[in-house]
This record gives structure tokens, C-alpha cells and sequence, in this order.
């Protein structure tokens, strides 16, 4: 079974409702250099189907849920739900993801450790697995 990490961040609620605060170097390991989110997701779609080679990432599902399809392309694969405010999923590079299952309302926030660089994708999945294979330090 594939690990995944998943972050529990700490909610400040009182009579007002919730607040959740992100710093960097603490609940998120990683220099943000870029902030992404998505939303009215059209019922049934899946997105993603692609690995990257440096970026790391971690997916906050802000409102409504979705589900997150991982595959290290070592034959391991997991199956994440997003539907909280307080959790983040982290996303190492070399990792293949497919976001599905949204609901109507759902807005999936992505915090990314570096700026948008198409460079930096893997869009087929036989060159994911090639990659990992090449890549591979053990
Ligand atoms: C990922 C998953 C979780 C930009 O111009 N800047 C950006 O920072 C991003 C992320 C996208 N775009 C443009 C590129 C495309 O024309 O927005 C359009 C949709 O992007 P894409 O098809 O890559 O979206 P997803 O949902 O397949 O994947 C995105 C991220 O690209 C990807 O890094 O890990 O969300």
C-alpha cells in the first residue's frame, strides 16, 4: 500500500466560525511560489493524468469534496478523498494524479513549490513509468 500524506491543520474556531492559517516552513514544507485553484468542475470530469518532475504540491479541497487518484508508477496506487477545509494532501514529484468525483460546489485549491512551467510535466503515462524507472535512486 502506497503511503500518503495527508496534513491535519489546526482550526482557531470560536463563536465566529473557523479560520486556518498556512505558514510556510511550518504546515507547508516547501517555498510557495504559486497558488492555483479550481472550480465549477462540470459533473463527471476527471483532470489531471500527468506527473511532474520537480514540483511538489499540496491539494486543499476549500469547499465541497472531490477524490484524488495517485500512482507512483511502481505499481502502487492510492485513493484520496478531499473534503475538508483542514486537510491537505501532499503531492511529491514523480507522482501521477487524476482528480475526480468533484461535486458541484467543490473548489480544490493547490498550493505549488514552484512557478508554471510545462517543462516540468509528464503527460504520458508510459514516459511517467519510464522516467521513474530511470530515475530511480535504490
Ligand atoms: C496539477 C493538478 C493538481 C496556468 O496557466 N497556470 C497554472 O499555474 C496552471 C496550474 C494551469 N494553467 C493553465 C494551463 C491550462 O491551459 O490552465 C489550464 C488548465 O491546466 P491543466 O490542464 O494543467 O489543469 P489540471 O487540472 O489537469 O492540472 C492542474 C495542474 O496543472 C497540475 O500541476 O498537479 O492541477
Amino acid at each position: 500500500m502506497m503511503k500518503v500524506i495527508k496534513y491535519a491543520f489546526q482550526r482557531h474556531g470560536d463563536d465566529r466560525g473557523m479560520l486556518v492559517a498556512l505558514e510556510e516552513g511550518k504546515e507547508i514544507p516547501f517555498e510557495v511560489k504559486r497558488v492555483y485553484y479550481m472550480y465549477d468542475t462540470v459533473t463527471g470530469v476527471r483532470r489531471g493524468f500527468h506527473a511532474h518532475k520537480c514540483l511538489q504540491q499540496i491539494l486543499i479541497c476549500v469547499h465541497g469534496f472531490c477524490k484524488i487518484h495517485l500512482d507512483n508508477g511502481r505499481g502502487e496506487t492510492a485513493e484520496v478523498d478531499l473534503n475538508t477545509p483542514f486537510e491537505g494532501l501532499y503531492i511529491s514529484n514523480d507522482m501521477w494524479r487524476e482528480m475526480y468525483d468533484f461535486s458541484s460546489d467543490a473548489v480544490l485549491m493547490v498550493l505549488a513549490s514552484e512557478l508554471y512551467d510545462e517543462a516540468d510535466y509528464i503527460r504520458n503515462y508510459d514516459d511517467f513509468v519510464k522516467y521513474v524507472e530511470e530515475n530511480r535512486h535504490e
